[in-house]
């Protein structure tokens, strides 16, 4: 438990934040310390490059209204840096912009600098350029590394001290973090490693940013860093230094998803408690990683096998939408929170064990006034009563955490959620009629690596990063010539020792050793068959004509690894192999030092890939019969935007595998036809007990992704063009374009509490109520049922309270139902299931109404 006061004064300065003048952070163990004011900080990760411009101040109006206080981001370096010395801060990348936005919205900053990112983000944020400059050796003492890491990171510190970002200039940036999660690895780089940190330490500190660093998952951070945790749980966790206050940079709202793996939920419930013990045991600032997920546009997703999206089961989805009851529950318990601000950051403390140790009350005291604010949990996995004597006797549920106000009034339970459920499902919007999409195609021209044509030669299997720069997921390896060998035994091929008629054909196995994660192997033109898996032995028969035989092997990244020690230097592709060829005798030939010739990127990717139109060379786009169900097609088709403004998102089933463009705008890689495993979605979920990846699993047997993102910002009033090109083979009749909209919601509130419902859109209105009872409710939303008890008034006071508005609050309390005070348990609920419909606009009556409320 921190106890000790010592201040560590890093700037001076007055006024506040939202005003020009410069802001003060300080800390000490219980507070970060702004313009003098004592704070805990609630603090929530929105990855800018993972929306849009458009989609930022919507996403950080909502954070705010989630009673979030600072917006937390890495910064991307390699989508900042694609090559060495261009630079790019346009568009979603325009980080400045971004934090000038959380300072409007009167919020603060935490800039993650790195530039290590993790993030499953595409190599963990560090460009591939990086990585292929000779004697480099990452994140350890190596020279080449630490000068390119010095000079972007004082790329970004400049950038944002230009733009005033920093709190010490007035801006909103109240720390920065340099490196990241290095303490995990950090053991497998010896001395060096531990060279590294102090140099990192020291050249951040040296950029004079007049905030403090932050340095997490680092148990040595050198002083004045701070060091900080992540991970699911945090509040076991201390700072290696006395004085520095207990900071969760990562509290994992959820998890990330993989293409082929069931969708990870973790509940509202369990991740209250989380947040709730770390301010128990003395926590000071705590981040949601995710508050917002997003999207991994483009090529950004890293792994391998991260999905396009990121929604990460977030407090928002990935659209941008509540997520509910998660994002309502976390409001709740924030609010409970900052009423014990005051009192939390200056204080004494006091712990006192219930119930075999199972409940533990923590007992806060102000220094300043002797006011009081406890917590009371439970980490057992049933439910118990505690006796406080004169402060009170109170239920607490399995797994949870009670805040007492004054310590004798209960503000939140971590278990007791009692804000709408929303379930938002993607659909037709209702003023829209089916479009029915017309489709033209293009074959990827193949013919030239077929034969075994390529751009550039070498007698060896190049590493792809090497090869590719990581410009494209796409590299063809081919080969030729040594298959005279094989069929020519006069051309001194040593290997050869196959007993051959070699005017005949013969079965062999083609054997290739590989590295990366998509492999279509091709023997003179014809496809023998393609894998996927983490690295892999691909073994296939193939028959080899007399003369000359060609192998063309393509290899497809789906994103690049993004942790791990030394992950950057894992191989990627083919990299040196082996390629065999195996003959009946069991006889190998090693094809590894054999003249390849290789092929960068698909034609249709075009120059620079960022155009992306096969047509470019003699090729046309046919209008014919379409052609579906062949691997390496480009379709393209017209389509207009779905009305309104809810997220918009493009339903990509019967496509196999490959990546999408809206208008020129990356939507990410595609895959429906990876599926998840059908078993482990048993429906139950309960929150109780540690969270474990494996717990609360849903979309088993399905697309692991289905649907694609396609922000408002992509699409125009007119005509818009959808370009998709499948590598394995699609039929893209069924692609259709929908909204994303809440469409049925459930409340479930107890007695005492305010149950709010909305549609969350103004062009939602409640239209109708499928189920209210007041009294004891048993079951979930979508399966509501009538208790012991009911209120007869149930279902017409909702009625009367809701209908025909796009949101509505009812007090949940007898009053409202008109019934005795006798009436029911000490527990009453109120479950409200009820529709969201779409608002027409022409619709003069619904109109009037909904004005009028
Ligand atoms: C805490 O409050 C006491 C009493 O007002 C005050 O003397 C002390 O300076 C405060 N401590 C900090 C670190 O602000
Ligand atoms: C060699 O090939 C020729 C022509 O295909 C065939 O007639 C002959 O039987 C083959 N000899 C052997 C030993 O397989
Ligand atoms: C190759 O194997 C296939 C299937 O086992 C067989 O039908 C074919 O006759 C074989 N061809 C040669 C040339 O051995
Ligand atoms: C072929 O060789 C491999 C090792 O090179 C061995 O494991 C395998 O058993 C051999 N198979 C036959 C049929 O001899
Ligand atoms: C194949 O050749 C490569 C390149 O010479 C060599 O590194 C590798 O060890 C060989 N593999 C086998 C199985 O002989
Ligand atoms: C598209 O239509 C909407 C509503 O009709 C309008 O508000 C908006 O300005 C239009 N946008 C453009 C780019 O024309
Ligand atoms: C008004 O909205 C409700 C719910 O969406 C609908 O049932 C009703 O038909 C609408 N009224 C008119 C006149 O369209
Ligand atoms: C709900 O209760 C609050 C506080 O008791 C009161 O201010 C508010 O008017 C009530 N709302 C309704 C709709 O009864
Ligand atoms: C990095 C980290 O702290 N990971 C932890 C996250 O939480 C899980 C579950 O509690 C732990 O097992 C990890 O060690």
């Amino acid at each position: 438990m921190p106890v000790s006061w010592i201040g560590i004064l890093l700037v001076a300065g007055l006024a506040s934040i939202g005003s020009c003048s410069a802001a003060a952070v300080e800390y000490d163990a219980n507070a970060v310390i702004i313009n003098g004011q004592r704070k805990i900080i609630l603090s929530g990760s929105i990855h800018y490059p993972r929306s849009t411009v458009e989609m930022w101040s919507d996403l950080i109006q909502k954070a705010k209204a989630g009673g979030i206080d600072a917006i937390e981001t890495y910064i991307f370096w390699n989508a900042h840096e694609p090559r060495r010395r261009e630079y790019n801060f346009a568009g979603n990348l325009d980080f400045v912009q971004f934090f000038q936005k959380v300072q409007e919205a009167g919020l603060y900053g935490i800039l993650r600098i790195g530039p290590y990112a993790c993030a499953e983000w595409n190599y963990g944020g560090f460009p591939v350029w990086l990585h292929n400059i000779p004697g480099i050796k990452f994140r350890t003492d190596n020279e080449i590394f630490k000068n390119e890491m010095q000079t972007f990171t004082t790329k970004i510190v400049n950038m944002a001290k230009e733009a005033k970002l920093f709190a010490s200039q007035g801006g909103p940036v109240i720390l920065a973090q340099i490196e990241n999660e290095y303490g995990n690895v950090m053991g497998s780089y010896g001395e060096a490693g531990k060279s590294y940190v102090k140099w990192c330490a020291q050249m951040a500190v040296a950029q004079n940013i007049g905030v403090p660093w932050i340095m997490c998952q680092q148990s040595d951070a050198p002083s004045p860093v701070i060091n900080t945790c992540n991970g699911f749980y945090c509040d076991t966790f201390t700072p290696n230094n006395p004085t520095s206050p207990k900071m969760w940079t990562e509290n994992w709202t959820g998890w990330f998803k993989k293409w082929g793996q069931k969708d990870p939920h973790r509940t509202a419930e369990d991740l209250a408690f989380a947040v709730a013990r770390f301010f128990q045991y003395g926590g000071v600032l705590q981040n949601y990683y995710m508050y917002h997920g997003g999207t991994n546009f483009g090529r950004t997703s890293g792994g391998p096998f991260i999905t396009t999206s990121y929604d990460y089961d977030a407090p928002l989805d990935e659209y941008g939408n509540l997520n509910q009851p998660k994002w309502g529950h976390l409001k709740n318990l924030h609010a409970a929170l900052k009423l014990g601000e005051n009192v939390l950051t200056n204080s004494t403390v006091k712990s006192t064990k219930y119930s075999d140790g199972w409940a533990e009350l923590t007992t806060y005291t102000s220094n300043i006034n002797g006011e009081r604010f406890c917590f009371l949990s439970n980490t057992k996995m049933d439910d118990l009563d505690v006796d406080l004597q004169q402060d009170g006797k109170y239920f607490v549920p399995a797994w949870s955490v009670s805040i007492l106000q004054g310590c004798n009034k209960e503000i939140h339970s971590t278990a007791k959620v009692n804000v709408q459920t929303s379930l938002i499902v993607k659909k037709l919007h209702e003023n829209d009629k089916p479009q029915k999409l017309s489709w033209v195609w293009a074959a990827e021209p193949i013919k030239t690596p077929l034969h075994g044509r390529g751009r550039f030669k070498a007698s060896q299997l190049i590493e792809q990063k090497a090869a590719t720069n990581d410009e494209t997921d796409y590299l063809w390896y081919m080969t030729r010539d040594d298959s005279k060998k094989i069929f020519h035994p006069h051309c001194h091929s040593m290997q050869y020792r196959v007993d051959n008629n070699k005017t005949a054909s013969q079965n062999m196995t083609l054997r290739v050793k590989y590295s990366g994660q998509f492999l279509h192997a091709f023997v003179n033109g014809k496809e023998i068959g393609s894998q996927h898996d983490y690295g892999f032995t691909f073994e296939k028969p193939v028959l080899l004509k007399p003369g000359t035989n060609v192998i063309s092997l393509l290899s497809v990244t789906v994103g690049l690894q993004n942790y791990g020690e030394f992950f950057d230097e894992g191989p990627e592709g083919i990299a040196g192999g082996p390629v065999e060829l195996v003959d009946s005798s069991n006889t190998t030939t090693n094809l590894s030092t054999n003249e390849w010739s290789y092929k960068v990127g698909l034609i249709g990717e075009g120059r620079g890939r960022r155009f992306y139109d096969p047509t470019s060379g003699r090729a046309k786009w046919i209008s014919g019969k379409l052609r579906v169900g062949r691997a390496m097609t480009w379709y393209k088709t017209t389509f207009q935007a779905p009305s309104g403004t809810e997220p918009v998102v493009v339903d990509l089933q019967g496509m196999g595998k490959g990546h999408a463009w809206v208008n020129g705008n990356s939507l990410g890689r595609f895959w429906p036809t990876e599926t998840a495993d059908p078993n482990g979605c048993d429906g139950k979920c309960d929150y109780r007990g540690k969270y474990k990846d494996s717990k609360c699993l849903s979309n088993c047997g399905n697309p692991t992704q289905r649907w694609y993102h396609v922000p408002r910002s992509f699409l125009n009033n007119g005509s818009n063009t959808l370009i998709l090109f499948d590598e394995i083979g699609g039929n893209p009749s069924d692609v259709s374009f929908q909204i994303t909209a809440t469409e049925t919601i459930c409340g479930n509130a107890y007695e005492g509490s305010t149950l709010e419902l909305s549609c969350n859109s103004e062009q939602r209105i409640i239209s109708g109520i499928q189920y209210a009872s007041f009294g004891d409710p048993q079951g979930s939303c979508g399966s509501f049922q009538k208790g012991s008890i009911e209120a007869s008034s149930s279902l017409s006071a909702v009625e009367k309270a809701c209908i025909g508005k796009d949101s509505c609050s009812i007090n949940v309390s007898k009053t409202t139902f008109g019934v005795k005070d006798s009436f029911g348990v000490d527990n009453n609920r109120l479950a409200v299931q009820a529709v969201c419909t779409g608002y027409n606009e022409n619709d003069e009556e619904n109109h009037t109404q909904k004005k009028e409320n």
